[in-house]
């Protein structure tokens, strides 16, 4: 059935992942298996950040595969195109054009005090363009389009929300109702996966130190090495404990892949020393992660599929995307015939 604003029963739900790198296990346990389970009970839109990510400066045949490479990683993960819509962010005008029209009613001192922007000033301090700074309008546009009430985002996108209801209000109380105001969504489960290298960082996909990072198409032996490779703590027991970040971060590794509770690893391994632990949890997260990485390997060599999900979810969004923007011109005084 075509995807109309009317017929919509569930709450909706907006998310999205710049496509600035390969996909970690730390995206997999923080955010995507999480909306793996949402989309029964919610009208999930996800979506591909590319407008997102040339706000710093990418090689474009680089972007162009990495688009492609995430998408199908959300549909290996679960992400199920038959009653989600899955997008890429430029295929539908509707982003840029709602910007617009919210850039005119928001403050150069509210997005001046964005945390990630001045991060990224100085991260990219060769490179502090207008889109940068515009980077959360165009965040605003991408969740109040879809009329959506909820927005799962990591602590780190926790601002940018706050700037969209703000925003939504605002037009709101100038024009007339029109937006929906969105909540975060911050998932109570969600784990935290840290460096292998570093425990006490976030595991990053732009990491420069790669044995730190399980890309998720690492093949069995690259996963496998840096696991056994990851820093562990002073000692030997196996616990989880603020003091031990390196064997704490391999069982939540292990309890996302075998799904067994923290305790009860924590049980098997009283006796055993790191160097049994670490080889049972590469060999878990290997088992793990090689049916997803399959699939992913036959929706990359079989572009059609892809192509063919990703149109659908392209005019799905758009039935939303259109209806929305235009009840905004409408509002601003721009002519319709
Ligand atoms: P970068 O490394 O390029 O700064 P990133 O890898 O931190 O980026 P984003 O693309 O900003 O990732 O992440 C999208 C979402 O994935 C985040 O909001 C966060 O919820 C989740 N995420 C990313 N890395 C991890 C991690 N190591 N553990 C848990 N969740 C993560
Ligand atoms: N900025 C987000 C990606 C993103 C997003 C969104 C998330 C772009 N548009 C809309 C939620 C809703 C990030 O870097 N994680």
């Amino acid at each position: 059935m075509e995807l109309e604003l009317e017929s919509i029963k569930k709450p909706v739900i907006l998310s999205g992942v710049t496509p600035s790198g390969i996909l970690t296990i730390g995206h997999l346990a923080g955010a995507i298996t999480n909306w793996v389970k949402l989309q029964e009970e919610f009208e999930c839109f996800f979506m591909i950040a590319d407008l997102h990510a040339i706000t710093v400066r990418q090689n474009p045949a680089e972007l162009r595969k990495r688009t492609l490479e995430t998408a199908a990683m959300f549909i290996a993960i679960g992400i199920n195109p038959e009653i989600s819509t899955l997008f890429i962010q430029s295929h539908l005008p509707e982003h840029s054009q709602l910007t617009w029209v919210l850039n005119s009613i928001a403050g150069v001192g509210e997005c001046n005090r964005m945390t990630q922007f001045k991060d990224k000033s100085k991260q990219h301090s060769e490179n502090v363009n207008v889109a940068l700074f515009d980077y959360p309008v165009l965040m605003a546009a991408d969740i109040l389009l879809y009329q959506s009430d909820l927005v799962p985002v990591g602590e780190d996108q926790k601002q940018h929300l706050e700037l969209t209801r703000n925003l939504a209000q605002r037009f709101n109380h100038h024009y007339s109702d029109t937006f929906k105001i969105p909540e975060p969504y911050i998932p109570k489960l969600g784990a935290r996966i840290m460096s292998l290298q570093e425990p006490d960082k976030k595991m990053s996909k732009s990491d420069p130190n790669q044995s730190a990072t399980i890309f998720l198409t690492d093949s069995d032996n690259e996963i496998k090495n840096k696991i056994k490779r990851a820093v562990t703590d002073s000692g030997s027991e196996i616990k989880f404990s603020n003091d031990k970040p390196g064997i704490s971060n391999l069982i939540t590794l292990m309890h996302l892949a075998t799904n067994k509770r923290i305790s009860e690893i924590e049980n098997m391994y009283v006796d055993k020393g790191y160097g049994v632990f670490k080889t049972d949890v590469a060999d878990a997260v290997a088992n793990y992660l090689r049916p997803i990485r399959e699939r992913y390997l036959e929706l990359i060599n079989n572009k059609q599929e892809l192509i063919d999900i990703l149109t659908k979810g392209e005019e799905n969004a758009r039935r939303i995307a259109a209806k929305t923007l235009r009840k905004v011109y409408k509002k601003v005084g721009f002519v319709q015939f």
